[in-house]
């Protein structure tokens, strides 16, 4: 981690990022809820609103639809994927190089590291040239944290949670990107685990306005930086309320219930 490096992806030291590589990892299948966000152009838009600090996505969608959006969006190319075709013991394949990433415009990288997967050695190394190299470009690094693989019993555990963001500290990333553990004291413990790293929520599949933003205030009360969503926002037909709610809850400290009503 280097103090500032995420500044380009954070407001105010926060994080709201909007996840959308799920037509690599989930497939088309996440856009059946709504299906206008097939066409990326449609997320894109969504993610010109002001809450949003960053979108995350794949190369191919990077290449064809960021050009048009870069005055108004913040770019965070995620580096690694895998299709959910994949049947293989948890890996993820590196799709682009960073200096391409930085050559379409991305202030930050995202990498998928599944730590305790068969193929952890593997990723570990792959991480470390994509950190040191973005490095060299100034652009932030986001780990998506997610430990898993066949000696894995329980993957969102409070501790397997912990060991997920403190290994974006040991690895060198500047955020870690973790699933919530299910409870305020367990996310604080993950939290305290990254030292001064960053650790944010994921967002999971879609659940209730009331439910999410719950879940979202919990977490920025055990001390997280923010959330890195997908489904929970794009599977929505409007996603700019939710996003109003987010805003409030992550940048104005709002209850839930003021966010309700934002
Ligand atoms: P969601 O908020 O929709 O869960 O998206 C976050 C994310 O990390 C995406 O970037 C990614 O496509 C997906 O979740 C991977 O989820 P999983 O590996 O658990 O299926």
């Amino acid at each position: 981690m280097i103090p500032g490096a995420d500044d380009a992806i954070t407001r105010d030291g926060k994080a709201l990022i909007l996840a959308y590589d799920h037509g690599l990892e989930h497939g088309p299948v996440d856009f059946e809820p709504v299906p206008a966000t097939t066409d990326p152009s449609t997320v894109f838009d969504v993610g010109t609103h002001d809450a949003v600090t960053a979108v995350a996505v794949q190369k191919g969608v990077a290449e064809a639809y960021y050009p048009s959006y870069e005055d108004d969006v913040t770019l965070l190319a995620k580096l690694n994927g895998t299709s959910n075709l994949w049947m293989g013991e948890p890996d993820s394949a590196v799709n682009w190089s960073v200096d391409y990433a930085a050559e379409v415009g991305a202030d930050a990288i995202g990498f998928t590291f599944y730590g305790g997967s068969n193929h952890e050695v593997e990723m570990a190394e792959e991480f470390r040239r994509a950190q040191e190299k973005a490095r060299e470009h100034d652009m932030g690094v986001v780990m998506w944290s997610y430990p898993r693989g066949q000696g894995l019993k329980d993957d969102t555990s409070p501790d397997t949670i912990a060991y997920a963001s403190r290994l974006g500290l040991e690895l060198g990333a500047d955020i870690a990107k973790v699933k919530y553990p299910g409870s305020p004291d367990a996310m604080n413990w993950a939290v305290q685990s990254a030292g001064d790293m960053k650790v944010v929520m994921s967002g999971g599949s879609k659940t209730s306005d009331e439910a999410f933003l719950s879940t979202v205030r919990e977490a920025m009360d055990a001390g997280a930086s923010g959330l890195a969503v997908g489904r929970n926002v794009f599977q929505r037909e409007n996603p700019e309320a939710i996003l109003d709610g987010l805003e409030a809850v992550i940048f104005d400290d709002a209850s839930v219930d003021e966010a309700l009503a934002a």
